[in-house]
């Protein structure tokens, strides 16, 4: 007897919906008003995670720009090519050495120049504000680019909550540093922990935002676990990843990548095409996954792309001076 089993790229009859059942569905939804607003459809990622993790779905976010329309790089790439010099250098090690990485129990303390510092423990800090899918470029300083489904909300949000005194003019992130985890804090190639920071009105533009995932589910590992920042309109090192503080400082931080070269990296680190980095051009991109012999680079774009949304908070300043 021959059984069929279905291709793994054909659906199983079971999951796909009678059309009578799903006019139905579509007549009462429309019915409450609720067709295109409903949150079980905004819930849908846009693009399929790997399915071993636990769900974080997302709103569709409202926010200008936080939506672009590049294709997404597959949940694949996205998992397998990482820079988190925690655990490594080569671009593989984070997927094969992050599984060490305990995102639980997990405390991030708000600390520094504000009104209401506290430590938020994870899952608390995760239902702070709603769940908002994001579909952000992502433009490492090496040259090459990706598109990624986040899911987080505004770093504001958790800002406002602290209170940030008069004096809060920077915001300082620190990923851990723990040698039992981190196989990686064993070689010298950068100052431990990983510090990053921003100027507080960066810090509060709504497209920054403080992510708990991506693709629909809580962040792997290798990109992050259990919470990191994403700026988009910044190289790909300012998202710092395993945040476990946020300080709210007077002075200028100084970043750890400023700190182990200063001339190659600003404060700033604003993607400019226009500025090269010394030793890579940052006028052109390759998009991973588009990466064929034949695939053509793509232009970089001012701010990633996002200057309409980000250009006003540079209004007047050199930008090959503020790097
Ligand atoms: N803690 C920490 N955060 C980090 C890094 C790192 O080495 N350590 N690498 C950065 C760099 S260079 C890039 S390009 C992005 C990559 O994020 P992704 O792996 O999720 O694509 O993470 C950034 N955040
Ligand atoms: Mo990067």
């Amino acid at each position: 007897m021959l059984i069929k089993t279905p291709a793994p790229h054909e659906p199983h009859p079971s999951e796909i919906t009678p059309h009578r059942v799903y006019l139905n569905r579509r007549t009462t939804l429309a019915a409450l008003g609720l067709a295109a607003a409903s949150p079980l459809a905004l819930a849908q990622p846009t693009a399929a995670g790997g399915g071993k993790l636990a769900k974080l779905p997302g709103a569709r976010s409202a926010v200008a720009g936080a939506m672009v329309l590049d294709k997404p790089t597959s949940y694949a790439d996205a998992t397998s090519y990482n820079n988190f010099y925690e655990f490594g250098t080569d671009k593989a090690d984070p997927a094969q050495r992050a599984h060490t990485l305990k995102p639980r129990p997990w405390t991030v303390a708000v600390e520094g120049e504000c009104a209401k510092p506290g430590n938020y423990d994870i899952d608390a800090l995760m239902k702070l504000a709603a769940m908002e899918e994001r579909i952000y470029r992502l433009r490492c300083v090496e040259g090459w680019s990706m598109v990624i489904p986040w899911v987080g909300y505004s770093l504001s949000e958790l800002i406002k909550r602290a209170e940030p005194t008069g004096k809060a003019k920077f915001v300082e992130f620190t990923t851990l540093a723990d040698r039992a985890q981190m196989p990686g804090l064993r070689s010298g190639v950068l100052d431990w922990p990983y510090v990053e920071a921003l100027r507080m009105d960066e810090a509060m533009h709504p497209l920054a935002l403080l992510t708990f995932g991506m693709y629909g589910e809580v962040l792997p590992n290798q990109n992050g676990a259990p919470v990191r920042v994403v700026l988009p309109w910044k190289y790909g090192f300012k998202s710092a990843k395993s945040i476990v503080r946020i300080r709210f400082v007077e002075k200028q931080p100084r970043s750890s990548w400023e700190q182990s070269a200063p001339q190659e990296y600003g404060f700033y680190s604003n993607v400019n095409p226009n500025v090269a980095h010394p030793r890579w051009s940052q006028a052109s991109e390759r998009r991973i996954g588009e990466d064929g012999l034949f695939a053509k680079k793509r232009p970089t774009l001012m701010f990633n792309g996002y200057e309409a949304q980000v250009g006003q908070l540079y209004a007047g300043m050199d930008l090959r001076k503020f790097f």
